[in-house]
């Protein structure tokens, strides 16, 4: 498609059908175009990405630089190229992990209120799982109500994320063999804050200069977000807004409404979104909107809050990463809705062009040309409400609405505890029928399938392809953040889609009942995924290490800085896992080769770099392969046709 810029140039953009394989999306992209808005398919056709700086070997932390180095030219201070990769490495795994444990610290806070009956709206709703963590911290619960038991565990909490020395607690979640891997290595993580501190330092000019030693500090820092600050977050939000459990809801753009207000929520932290769910359901502003000649209030969710909310309420999903300037471009959202992490600068630019008003909540995230009301817990139903009227007030105002048609049902809710009850079965919740499964063949093992969208890759289509071609291959997958989205709208999410799966996986979840790709909620969830994996282990029969198990990770369409923390998070848990867009220290032969092999030795896992999925995806399973080698469960099992007997045994084994 030709285009002419702002200086009269004509500039060539690849067509909308060639950037995404989303309907709805590339319908939006040219509606975008027609209306004068720009959106990051235009952009990133105008920017040519800087090889130094995706590569890893742009080095701007002092100001004898920048400096590009090279095999052959070392920075001013003599810095090479692997100090200079592995620097900016951990520096993305440092920003990454502060974005996690920032968004548990702001849950715990308001835990501790809620705990303490100061905040309006939010309360401790998940007994089981409050007991079951104070267990995990050695809280002694006799004679204690809830609030009493929660109050001491968010004050454990809270101390956790600055803990300067020993160990954090909840590393007890990970296999024995596990645990002493870590304490060996000297990479057992303290709290999420000290480590990221400590990473800013050792990167600092003239500090850690030993590649390896930067690294493994790196392997550490992830930890304390993985099984620290991501952890804490998804617990701690469990008991206060509820654990998971399997529910049904849509997603694409199609969920927006022509005749109903829409606000839409975008961001990370479910604490405002929650209390937006309930002002949405209000009698009074239902009441409201309908005198504004709307039918009603339609909230629906982008990015991770919307994973948030989908996982506990059903709220409807708009779309992912790279659909939120193309909601506003339908000229349908009244409000949108944002907090903190992987909110495009461009949206109030895009908004002009329509009626939309882009709200911003956090102190932490402002953007010029937003309108700024502030969130604090205390008052968070008022400000919710108030939000809602805005968006009401706003409904008369739109102009040129299109919202495309497509929209498709998706099951949503699997937490660590569905998986254990959805395969266990009702009177035996646990792993052991997902570990024979594994054992017996029929599941040849699972892959988590991660992260964000990037405008540098065909969007949507990298995740879809790939998860097809691993279901097709008998592997389960477990996906999170954007990339669930991204297979959600691809019909992936549903029980149906099993008749994309291999035999073994099919029969697997046609008889309990399960979609092959079960979403586990947002990438701070991708906690979920690491008890997942070490319940498999706990369970028996693969090994005694994660980094045994028949099972790996990826995240094919990755962008943000915490891609790279719960990656190398995973890494350093013993899992194989794959990049795809590029590689971020991929200027650095001896540092890709130390993240792609020679890390194997520390941590039982490693990195792998492949932008293509179906060639992804083929690693993927030769990795699973050879776990299931190791572990003597190679050999395939003659195929039987299942009787009624058969099949019920099956289900209760
Ligand atoms: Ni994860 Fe969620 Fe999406 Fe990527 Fe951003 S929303 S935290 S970082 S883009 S998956």
């Amino acid at each position: 498609m030709k285009k002419q810029n702002e200086n009269g140039e004509n500039k060539f953009y690849p067509a909308a059908s060639e950037q995404t394989s989303c309907t709805a999306s590339a319908k939006m992209i040219n509606k975008a175009k027609k209306d004068g808005a720009e959106t990051a398919f235009d952009r990133v056709a105008s920017l040519k990405s800087c090889s130094f700086g995706s590569g890893g070997t742009c080095c701007r932390i002092c100001s004898m630089g920048p400096c590009r180095v090279t095999e052959t030219r070392t920075g001013v201070c003599g810095a090479t190229t692997s100090t200079v990769a592995a620097r900016n490495f951990v520096r993305m795994i440092a920003a990454g992990a502060a974005a996690h444990s920032d968004h548990a610290r702001e849950v715990i806070f308001t835990f501790i209120a809620a705990a303490k009956g100061e905040v309006p709206g939010y309360e401790i709703k998940d007994d089981t799982k409050l007991h079951a963590l104070a267990k995990t911290f050695d809280i002694n619960v006799e004679g204690k109500d809830k609030n009493q038991i929660a109050l001491e565990l968010g004050e454990r909490a809270l101390a956790e994320m600055s803990k300067q020395q020993g160990e954090i607690t909840l590393v007890k979640q990970a296999p024995k063999k596990r645990q002493e891997r870590w304490r060996e290595e000297g990479i057992s993580p303290r709290g999420v804050d000290r480590e990221i501190v400590e990473t800013m330092h050792r990167t600092h000019m003239g500090v850690d200069q030993d590649y390896k030693n930067i690294l493994l500090h790196g392997c550490r820092a992830s930890l304390a977000d993985g099984w620290g600050g991501s952890m804490l977050a998804t617990e701690l939000q469990d008991i206060m807004f509820g654990t998971p459990i399997p529910i049904r809801a849509k997603v694409n753009l199609g969920v927006l409404k022509e005749d109903e207000v829409n606000i839409i929520v975008h961001g990370h932290e479910p604490l405002l979104s929650e209390m937006i769910v309930a002002a949405t359901r209000d009698p009074e502003l239902v009441e409201q909107a309908k005198e504004a000649g709307a039918k009603g209030i339609n909230l629906a969710g982008i990015c991770c809050t919307a994973n948030e909310i989908l996982m506990r309420k059903g709220i409807p999903v708009a779309g992912n990463f790279l659909q939120q300037e193309l909601a506003i471009c339908t000229g349908a959202v009244d409000a949108m809705v944002v907090d903190v992490q992987c909110i495009m600068q461009s949206l109030p630019t895009v908004a002009q062009c329509y009626h939309t008003e882009i709200i911003t909540t956090s102190s932490k995230g402002k953007i010029l040309g937003a309108t700024h009301m502030e969130f604090d817990h205390h008052n968070a139903i008022e400000t919710a409400k108030n939000i809602v009227k805005r968006a009401i007030k706003n409904y008369p105002k739109r102009r040129k609405v299109d919202i495309p048609k497509e929209e498709i049902e998706l099951v949503a809710g699997f937490s660590h505890e569905t998986i254990n009850y959805m395969l266990g079965g009702r009177f035996r919740a646990s792993y052991r029928p997902l570990n024979d499964n594994i054992i017996n063949g029929r599941i040849k093992g699972v892959v988590g399938v991660v992260g964000c969208n990037n405008p540098r890759v065909k969007h949507d289509y990298v995740h879809t392809t790939l998860v097809k071609e691993l279901i097709a291959n008998n592997i389960l997958v477990l996906v999170t953040g954007c990339a669930a989205i991204s297979c959600a709208k691809e019909g992936l999410l549903i029980p149906e889609a099993a008749e994309l799966a291999g035999a073994g996986l099919r029969e697997v979840c046609e008889a309990v009942g399960i979609p092959p790709v079960l979403h586990c909620g947002s990438c701070v969830d991708n906690s979920r995924i690491l008890v997942a994996v070490s319940e498999i282990v706990k369970e028996g029969g693969l090994g005694e290490d994660i980094s045994e198990i028949p099972a790996a990770g990826c995240a094919p369409e990755w962008m943000s800085e915490k891609a790279v923390a719960i990656g190398q998070y995973f890494v350093s848990s013993g899992a194989v896992v794959g990049f795809g867009v590029s590689f971020p220290t991929a200027n650095s032969e001896i540092i890709s080769d130390y993240l792609f092999k020679e890390i194997e030795e520390t941590t039982g896992g490693k990195w792998f770099y492949e932008p293509d999925p179906v060639k992804m995806a083929k690693i993927l399973i030769e990795n699973i392969d050879k776990r299931r080698k190791a572990l003597g469960i190679d050999r395939e099992k003659e195929r039987v046709l299942y009787d009624m007997e058969m099949r019920r045994e099956l289900e209760i084994v």
